[in-house]
């Protein structure tokens, strides 16, 4: 049975099959309505249809005959098929395959949206805009889409092709323009391609923003972070552990002066899966003269390791990518000295892992062996061998005045164990962003503006969902808010700018989730750290806690055995209890603390950051007192709000631009297009209500200067004045455009989606007919 280094009662491998939120109802649900065209539709009039077959595919339909409420319609396949008419969704004319805006297809439905973006991703064109929101489906091979070409091209402009190159280059354009700071927001499932996504926002960044050579250092700290903060999961080779805003700085010239990352790390491991990629680079890469300081084993002989029973990666060179990193760590101005210091604390982890423990008494207390790991942890911290020894096996507790020292039990022993190898790795990746921060703040003329960049793990729903899952799908609420908020007021504030009559569009609010989860006393996450702090607190009286309290509020259902169910934004997802307060609860001892502290190792900075954790004042939310001497602590869900608050408020400044990152299948592999999955994703992160957000709205603009220009000429009737704003009015009730169709403002008309469609094509068959008569006439001069 694998065991993580980063959660030891962590979930079972046959709990990590990904269960679709709604699935294999990928058929027109009642939600699904919604975001259909509200125009009824009669397959009278239609050639082709979507037919939903029974293991949930949709397939493209001629309509052969109808009669009643009834068709006849054949499939690719050659069978004919009589079906009830409701059954039928939309399908669009073959002119609209592989529109690049989702809001330029006339049927909105999910079957056509589903099918557009296949026809795309078969042609490698893995970017489709959906409104304002770039969706990239990951490829899961090398696609010819990226590099100094393409990034050319797109500062040009030589291409309109949706990229994330072109949304990057639109947030440095806003930037300039309207002196706003940017930010590129990054969202999916595991696997879905964030991190690759982010990088190739870094890049064309880096390339437009480059010349002062500080952009190579911001390129140079994703290896590394990715070494420290990745590790390969059932469901992606280089796993994100860890949210990250870059924030990347400008100079008032436009070049890049330095750059800033903020991390939100969740403790997140599944079993079954490697741990972080440094702890397999170092153990494949060191230098001897390294090994030999650092006592380093292979991968193999360290129990951490051996846990997960995975070594290596397909077509990953651990000990290059150890080289990579030394590198990348030289770059960004980590001495030599300190990069042999980070080993060392990689290295004593690894050897904590090693430290077993014997029973020396019939109540089953324990004590630390003497055997190599707990010399070698001893040595590589620096501290006393006896004070480690004490400190795996005792914990000192207050009762009353008097101090006490309590001996260990096995499992608590290892429990402390574990816990402090965590706190010390912790504290490493802390260190290290710090480090990277202090190299990239170089410039510090923060006089000019900055674009950010957020790559964070997306909302997660598996068979059994756990803390993480919880903390997880509490930070995606909260950025699903940020997104809803930023795209429907972006939007309707444009109307409003306008003067035109604008009935506030009605959408999703997921606040009253957000309200179960911070609400206060009553709410998830204050009764979590009330239970938490309890000494008699279980997971099953914190399961009951919620349910006498919650159970009113609709987004809350409590469930059997200790479960509950919340209703997120993107689905239900039920939650089971089971380790909740553990994990909670920061499992780090006092003693465990002061022993660290009182460490010569070689990197006292690393620890700081601990204590200072210990002591600090909370940034919000009560304070963790629990039972003896681990007072004044913060839990963990509790920093992990902290942490996420402070991403939060970064963005709230910013001028958002969204790119929402599928995954076509759950094999990482190309060319295979699952569509109940890519349905489930678009459903999850609200795709397809932005569209039909967008598109009940007037997504068409035209100013009444280029209308009157473009349509003018198709007046049949002199307009008296032959001011724009009169010819466009002409215009429209001369084509009968009916008026809730369209708005008249200021200084622009506002279309509903494919209204202009109907003046396009009288536009060109007239154009046609005035081109025919004068070939003609050119004839007959002949
Ligand atoms: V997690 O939440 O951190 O577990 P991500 O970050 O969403 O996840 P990631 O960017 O790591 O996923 O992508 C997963 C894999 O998909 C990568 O390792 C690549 O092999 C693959 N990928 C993703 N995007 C692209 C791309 N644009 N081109 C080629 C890609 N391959
Ligand atoms: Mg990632």
């Amino acid at each position: 049975k694998g065991v993580s280094l980063e959660d030891r009662s962590s979930i079972a491998d046959e709990d990590l099959e990904t269960v679709p939120l709604s699935f294999p109802s990928i058929s027109m649900s009642s939600r699904e309505r919604r975001w259909s065209d509200t125009t009824p539709y009669s397959s009278k009039k239609k050639l082709q249809s979507w037919f939903q077959l029974p293991n949930g595919n949709w397939e493209l339909g001629k309509i052969i005959s109808t009669s009643g409420n009834e068709s006849i319609i054949s499939l690719s396949d050659g069978k004919v098929l009589k079906v009830k008419e409701e059954s039928l969704v939309p399908a669009n004319p073959d002119i609209l395959d592989g529109v690049d805006d989702l809001m330029q297809l006339s049927y909105l439905n999910e079957p056509s949206v589903l099918y557009n973006l296949q026809y795309r991703y078969n042609q490698n064109m893995i970017y489709t805009k959906a409104g304002p929101v770039l969706v990239a489906i990951n490829p899961f091979k090398k696609v010819p889409l990226y590099g100094n070409d393409y990034i050319e091209a797109y500062k040009r402009k030589a291409i309109e092709s949706p990229h994330v190159y072109a949304i990057t280059d639109t947030a440095i354009r806003e930037m300039i323009r309207d002196e706003v700071n940017q930010s590129i927001i990054i969202s999916g499932e595991s696997g879905a391609g964030k991190t690759e996504t982010a990088k190739i926002a870094m890049q064309y960044l880096a390339a437009l923003g480059g010349g002062s050579g500080i952009e190579y250092e911001i390129l140079k700290t994703n290896p590394i972070l990715e070494a420290f903060g990745n590790a390969k999961t059932l469901r992606n080779d280089n796993s994100s552990r860890f949210g990250k805003l870059i924030e990347i700085h400008f100079s008032e010239t436009g070049k890049i002066s330095g750059a800033n990352i903020q991390t939100c790390r969740v403790v997140q491991c599944n079993e079954g899966e490697r741990s972080y990629h440094i702890f397999y680079q170092l153990c494949a890469g060191a230098p001897p003269s390294l090994r030999g300081k650092l006592n380093l084993q292979n991968a193999e002989d360290y129990k951490y390791l051996r846990q997960s029973n995975c070594y290596s990666i397909a077509g990953i060179n651990d000990a290059e990518e150890f080289r990579t990193v030394m590198e990348a760590l030289d770059v960004v101005h980590i001495g030599k000295e300190d990069q042999e210091n980070v080993f060392a604390m990689l290295a004593a982890v690894l050897w904590l892992g090693n430290i077993s423990f014997t029973v020396i008494d019939n109540e089953n207390h324990v004590q630390a062996v003497e055997d190599e790991g707990l010399l070698h942890v001893a040595k590589l911290i620096g501290c006393d061998i006896e004070d480690l020894k004490l400190t795996l096996s005792t914990r000192k507790m207050k009762v009353g005045n008097d101090n006490i020292v309590q001996k260990l039990t096995l499992s608590q022993a290892i429990d402390a164990r574990d816990a402090l190898a965590k706190s010390i790795y912790a504290c490493l990746f802390d260190w290290l962003v710090e480090q990277i921060n202090k190299s990239l703040a170089v410039g510090k003329r923060r006089t000019g503006r900055s674009i950010s960049i957020l790559d964070i793990y997306g909302f997660e729903s598996f068979n059994r969902n756990s803390f993480e899952q919880f903390c997880i799908n509490y930070a995606n609420e909260r950025l699903q808010q940020h997104f809803n908020r930023h795209l429907f007021k972006l939007e309707q504030e444009e109307y409003i700018q306008d003067g035109i009559d604008w009935a506030k569009v009605e959408f999703e609010d997921n606040q009253d989730c957000l309200n179960l989860f911070e609400k206060r006393p009553l709410g998830l996450l204050s009764l979590l750290d009330e239970e938490s702090t309890f000494p008699n607190g279980t997971d099953l009286t914190f399961a009951n806690k919620l349910k006498q309290h919650l159970n009113s509020n609709s987004c809350f259902k409590g469930e059997r055995d200790q479960a509950f169910t919340v209703h997120h934004y993107a689905g239900q997802v039920t939650y089971d209890t089971t380790g909740f307060l553990e994990k909670n609860r920061d499992l780090l001892h006092l003693d465990s603390i002061q022993l660290l502290s009182s460490c010569t190792c070689p990197l006292p900075q690393i620890f700081a950051c601990h204590m200072l954790t210990q002591s600090d004042k909370p940034v919000v939310g009560p304070l963790h007192k629990s039972g003896g001497a681990d007072s004044q602590k913060l839990s963990v869900a509790t920093k992990f709000k902290g942490q996420l608050f402070l991403l939060m408020q970064r963005l709230e400044s910013t001028t958002p631009h969204f790119i929402r990152c599928i995954k076509p299948n759950n094999l990482q592999s190309p060319e295979s297009y699952e569509q109940g999955l890519v349905l489930q994703q678009l459903r999850c992160c609200g795709v397809l209500e932005v569209v039909r957000i967008s598109r009940s709205g007037f997504p068409t603009r035209m100013s009444h200067q280029k209308f009157a220009r473009r349509y003018g000429f198709l007046l049949l009737d002199n307009v008296a004045s032959q001011d724009p704003l009169s010819v466009s009015v002409a215009i429209l009730h001369q084509f009968n455009i009916l008026p809730d169709m369209y708005q008249v403002g200021y200084t622009k008309l506002f279309f509903r989606t494919g209204q202009i469609g109907v003046l396009e094509d009288t536009r060109n068959r007239t154009l046609h007919g005035i081109l025919r008569v004068q070939s003609c006439f050119r004839g007959h001069q002949a």
